[in-house]
């Protein structure tokens, strides 16, 4: 990079409000790499002649190959534009679904975004959550219409049906942004309801009608659509190098036709056409039959252009053409065999795209300095907590955020979303730069030096050999001055050797941005995790302190020096001594302070940053392996480093020893175990295949048998092996009712439970799954009610907890659940998953799960002595049972376990029992297989909380115990045994089911090749949802469902099977229970003369669930070689 643009960037650093941070987004393969390079070759980085083929920014080999962006990456560009010097921090994301996390952490660091939509395939299901993201970011987005090019030449589209097209695609963008909007003013219309109602008095009488449309009235949202005469529209072909506003023909025109520009900006996009007699524009182009402006002085000109260059190749119309252009356009590319290179070189003089996208941001796009008070709040309040919550002087801080200002005296905040891998060759430090002037005589005159003392000594070497005897000491010296050589060979030596290790290793740099004050190479900062708290670090140290004094620790929160600071620049850094507010930057030095994303500070009042907002989820497991055992440690360090690298990806051990990867889809594992090999271990590794998640669940009892009669009035046929099955199903001890209600006694026949399973709606068992977090939330307030502490908590959260249970109340509807939601006992796993634990019990009233509410409400203490002694070990029981099932040892879902009998003999046992009990279900929690992540900040503070006040009762547990310690070990641990156990086996009392993970798809195909897409869709027990024709193409878009269990290969079968024209994405969308039941026999007649004794048809569920089993060693009923002699007799017969 050239010294006179590194120093013009340093100095534009430090003009905030000309500095613009902005992220391209899109759906995959939309141009948004090639646009970056249009914008890239506008500085000169980049030839423009090749911008649009090198694709920059997608610096990875595996980019490159692919022809896909996996990493987002940045770039700093100037631009100058009315006399207005800009700098414009550019980052590029990736489009795949897999790698949309990359996505989240460049729109955290930007104030604005280039939505790049391709015209042909037009809002796409990436395009809408790459908006949503930029809405929940509080980032302005601007439009970028792409790719017009392929409607010219691909679908051939007349200018008249490309504008309406154009027009149609603009609609859609804008409902997306409508939709958006429209719940966002809802929703703050109805907190403001809220707040004048539970501040007035409750005098108001209920039948008040809201007028739901007046605050969207209210609210203004002109600024907030795409529209072209607004500015915030370019209609580009990245590819050919041309793009345009219309303010660009609406200034060109008034010249020509003497109509003020202002007008025909209003008028250029719209139903508006020239009335040519009378020389004005008129409304009603459309119903006259007229050709709109638009067609007629814009679409039309660029139609006429590619007619002449790329259809006809007429040589001599396309020379009138540029001299009417006034152009220059060298011979070498008129004479070019490509029209394209021909096209480009015209298109991106007269209309270049980097200069209606470049000064559409400027104009457009905000400021750092512009920052908003709504953003600053959403970024510096964590989770449940208000931001009025906060302590004061953490509130003090949004002024620092909202000036943005680079003084002296303003606290350093800076963010950083990710930590990026680059090799330490790359590192401008550790570069080969070239030497300037003054070195390169410095060294000239050093090896004149040496060469003059080796002359030297060779000469007094000489005329010692000539002197005899007494030379002794002479001769002393050359021996000497060789061994110094020798040692001056090794050290150098080992120094090439440590150079060369040093090469090969992976070095981290931050991905940052900085928000207030000028962060500094060899300041002291703090480094805030994640989970800090700012009123617990203000506790401990009263007054002001500063990163250069000695501190105590504080949790999450380490003191480091900055060690380098690097310009972003593509595939390249710079270093910098200083960057000031409103920048993007790279912080160098950090990977032993910042796992993945931290907030840096120098003040200790500075909140963490909200999480960022992930929308893949990681689902697809697989354990890998080193080739040879011997390289486990390289293999453990490479897979640490891939955890910090990746913001998705996960690492974890199993208890089985197996190091698991836990990655967003099958392209982003492809990715991680390739750096994996090549980057971060450098070893050969084995990965097993996809380890897939099941769900266990219970249903009702089915009408129909599998051949569709309906059941009951068939005679049955006892087919033995069931018959045996149900024999020895239950062990002693054991017994089950008719209805399903499992009794069972704990070993020292202390205490029995009853336990019934039941299978929950449906919708409750959605409503619960979405609902994860409050639940997190609820079982932590309640904790925190238990020990009398009070939390600031947001009335938002409150009430979110009141409707998730009135939306509960209405999903359980019944008489089978009259009461239920009160009942509530826990939910589990992990206290928050989706199952449900009911107390059913006579004569026993517990606190409910809603304690909370009321608690919180009435800032009152939890009544503790309502609980009976052991509650605690019911529910661990519960947790254990709902973490892995009798299937295959999956987690349970959509359960509902209602205990309905508890007897106990046992009169007087200590009271504080349960503490101990609760710390090792969590810990058996933490180690299970279940894919959740538990990195949950509530649940961790629930977990630490758990286990110091755990372990002081358990010892006076043990302590007091003594006598009750039988020889069935602790009464408590038997409790938890015996419950789990009787969920099992009331759980095997119903039909149960497995639950497969579904995948959305999005398919766009040409008619021509529906049909086999269909075939693969369907081979992989795919579901088409609907299908339907874009308009104005001759593309399909079919929205289908596939198990996740069939998913592997799919996106390579269709590319293939269709010869590249589809390309699906797949996302996780939800749990679907797989219909057919794994341990069918035929039990009717007819379904006997149906599908014979063995029922060998292919039971899909009954395959899943015996591969589980397989892979985690548990014992399978198969029989490998059945009726041995029927082969033998096949193979006679051949
Ligand atoms: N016809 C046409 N093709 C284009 C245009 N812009 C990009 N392409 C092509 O579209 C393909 C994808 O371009 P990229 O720039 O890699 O797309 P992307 O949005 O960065 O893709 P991801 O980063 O993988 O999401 C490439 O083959 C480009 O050549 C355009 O204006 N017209
Ligand atoms: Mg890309």
């Amino acid at each position: 990079m050239g010294h006179t643009i590194l120093e013009k960037i340093i100095a534009l650093q430090k003009k905030t409000s000309n500095i613009r941070n902005l992220c391209i987004l899109a759906h995959v393969d939309h141009g948004k790499t090639t646009l970056a390079d249009c914008l890239v070759a506008n500085n000169g980085i980049i030839s423009s002649r090749l911008a649009g083929k090198l694709r920059y920014l997608d610096s990875r080999e595996d980019e490159q190959i692919r022809g896909i962006t996996m990493k987002s990456s940045g770039i700093s560009l100037h631009y100058t534009t009315g006399g207005n010097e800009y700098l414009i921090n550019l980052i590029d994301s990736p489009g795949h679904v897999d790698f949309s996390s990359e996505v989240s952490t460049a729109v955290r660091l930007c104030d604005g975004a280039i939505v790049v939509v391709d015209a042909v395939e037009g809002v796409c299901p990436q395009t809408q959550v790459v908006l949503r993201q930029a809405w929940l970011e509080n980032i302005r987005p601007v439009l970028v219409i792409n790719k017009i090019d392929r409607l010219i030449v691909e679908l051939k589209l007349t200018s008249q049906e490309a504008f309406t097209h154009l027009q149609k695609i603009l609609e859609q963008v804008n409902a997306v942004t409508g939709a958006l909007f429209t719940s966002k003013v809802l929703e703050e219309r109805a907190e403001k309801d809220a707040d004048a109602t539970s501040s007035c008095t409750e005098n108001s009488s209920g039948d008040q009608v809201y007028d739901w449309s007046a605050g969207l009235e209210e609210t203004d949202d002109s600024d907030l659509y795409f529209s072209p005469d607004q500015g915030n529209v370019v209609f580009a072909s990245a590819i050919d190098g041309w793009g345009f506003r219309i303010h660009q023909f609406a200034e060109m025109y008034s010249q020509k036709m003497g109509i003020r520009s202002s007008v025909l900006l209003k008028t250029l996009w719209g139903d508006f056409y020239i009335n040519a007699k009378v020389k004005k524009i008129m409304k009603g182009a459309q119903a006259k039959g007229k050709k709109p402006l638009f067609v007629q002085l814009v679409l039309d000109n660029i139609w006429n252009l590619y007619d002449a260059v790329v259809t006809r190749r007429d040589k001599e119309k396309v020379e009138k053409m540029v001299t009417s252009l006034g152009l220059k356009v060298m011979s070498r590319d008129l004479r070019h065999s490509d029209p394209r290179v021909l096209l480009s070189a015209i298109c991106s003089q007269w209309l270049p795209v980097s200069q209606a996208v470049l000064s559409m941001v400027c104009e457009k796009l905000p400021s750092p300095a512009e920052i908003v008070a709504e953003r600053v709040e959403k970024l510096m309040s964590v989770g449940a907590r208000r931001f009025d919550s906060l302590p004061e002087k953490t509130q003090e801080l949004k002024k620092a955020f909202l000036d943005c200002s680079a003084d002296e005296m303003a606290p350093v905040i800076v963010f950083v979303s990710k930590m990026f891998a680059v090799d330490s060759k790359a590192l401008p430090q550790n570069k080969k730069r070239p030497l300037t002037q003054e070195e390169i005589a410095q060294r000239r005159e050093l090896a004149r030096q040496r060469h003059g003392e080796r002359q030297a000594a060779n000469q007094s070497t000489e005329t010692s050999g000539s002197v005899d005897a007494g030379g002794t000491s002479i001769l002393a010296a050359p021996a000497t001055s060789s061994v110094t050589d020798a040692l001056c060979a090794q050290t150098e030596a080992l120094s090439v050797k440590t150079a060369v290790e040093e090469e090969g290793k992976e070095q981290f740099v931050a991905f940052a941005r900085v928000y207030s004050g000028v962060i500094r190479k060899g300041q002291k900062v703090f480094v805030l995790g994640p989970k800090f708290d700012p009123s617990l670090a203000l506790r401990m140290l009263s007054g002001g302190c500063s990163a250069t004094d000695a501190l105590p620790t504080i949790p999450h929160m380490a003191c480091c020096t900055v060690d380098s600071l690097y310009l972003l620049m593509g595939r390249e850094l710079e270093e910098l001594d200083e960057v000031p507010s409103g920048n993007v930057l790279g912080i160098g030095g950090m990977e032993e302070f910042i796992l993945k994303s931290a907030t840096i500070s120098t003040s200790l009042a500075c909140p963490p940053f909200t999480p960022l907002n992930f929308e893949a989820t990681p689902i697809v497991r697989v354990a890998v392996e080193p080739k040879h055992p011997s390289e486990m440690p390289k293999l453990v360090r490479g897979m640490r480093l891939l955890n910090q690298a990746d913001p998705c990806a996960e690492v974890l051990i199993q208890e089985t020893g197996e190091h698991v990867l836990v990655t967003a889809g099958e392209m982003h594992l492809q990715r991680c175990l390739d750096d994996l090999r090549e980057r971060f271990a450098k070893i050969e590794i084995s990965a097993s295949k996809p380890i897939i998640p099941f769900r266990e669940t219970v249903v009702r009892p089915p009408t129909l048998d599998m051949v569709n009669e309906e059941l009951g009035k068939q005679q049955k046929v006892a087919v033995i092996h069931q018959v045996k099955e149900e024999q020895t199903k239950y062990p002693e001890g054991v017994q089950v009712d008719s209805t399903g209600l499992v009794m069972l006694t704990t070993s020292n026949k202390m205490a029995t439970v009853g336990v019934r399973a039941i299978p929950l709606p449906e919708d409750a068992t959605r409503l619960l799954e979405d609902n994860v977090e409050l639940i997190r939330t609820m079982v932590q307030l309640s904790l925190f009610a238990w020990e009398g502490k009070t939390l600031d908590i947001n009335q938002k959260i409150l009430e979110n907890i009141q409707d998730f249970k009135v939306k509960l109340e209405s999903h359980l509807q019944g008489h089978k659940w009259r009461g239920a939601v009160e009942r509530i006992w826990a939910f589990g796993p992990r206290r928050c998953g989706p199952n449900i634990l009911l107390n059913n019990i006579e004569g026993y009233q517990r606190p409910s799960v809603w304690q909370c509410l009321k608690c919180v409400k009435e800032k009152e203490k939890a009544e503790a002595t309502t609980l009976r002694d052991f509650d605690n070990s019911i529910v661990s029981g519960f947790q254990l049972a709902t973490l892995s099932g009798p299937m295959c040892e999956e987690p349970l879902m959509g359960v509902c376990f209602s205990v309905e009998t508890w007897d106990m003999k046992l009169s007087t046992p200590p009271a504080q029992q349960d503490s101990v009990d609760e710390n090792s279900v969590s810990q058996c929690a933490e180690t299970s297989n279940d894919n959740q992540s538990l990195s949950s900040e509530l649940q961790d503070v629930h977990e630490t909380d758990m286990s110091t006040t755990g372990s002081n009762r358990s010892r006076s547990r043990v302590e007091a115990m003594g006598s009750s310690v039988d020889c069935y070990g602790p009464y408590s641990g038997q409790l938890i045994a015996s419950v789990k156990e009787a969920c099992r086996y009331a759980f095997q009392a119903k039909p149960q089911r497995l639950m497969a993970a579904m995948y959305t798809c999005e398919i766009m195909a040409t008619a021509d090749v529906l049909g086999r897409m269909y075939g693969v869709l369907s081979k992989r027990e795919g579901r088409v949802l609907h299908e339907e024709m874009k308009e104005g193409t001759d593309m399909f878009i079919i929205k289908a469902v596939l198990p996740v269990a069939e998913s592997f290969g799919f996106a390579d079968e269709i590319r293939k099977r269709t010869s590249g024209l589809a390309c699906p994405q797949l996302v996780f969308s939800h749990w679907e229970v797989i219909s057919s039941d794994p341990f069918w026999v035929p039990t009717t007649e007819e379904e006997y003369l149906h599908f014979g004794e063995k029922a060998d048809s292919a039971n899909q569920a009954l395959k899943y669930m015996n591969a589980v089993r397989k892979r985690k060693g548990l014992y399978v009923e198969e029989k490998i070689v059945e009726h041995a002699e029927k082969q033998r007799t096949l193979g006679k017969n051949k």
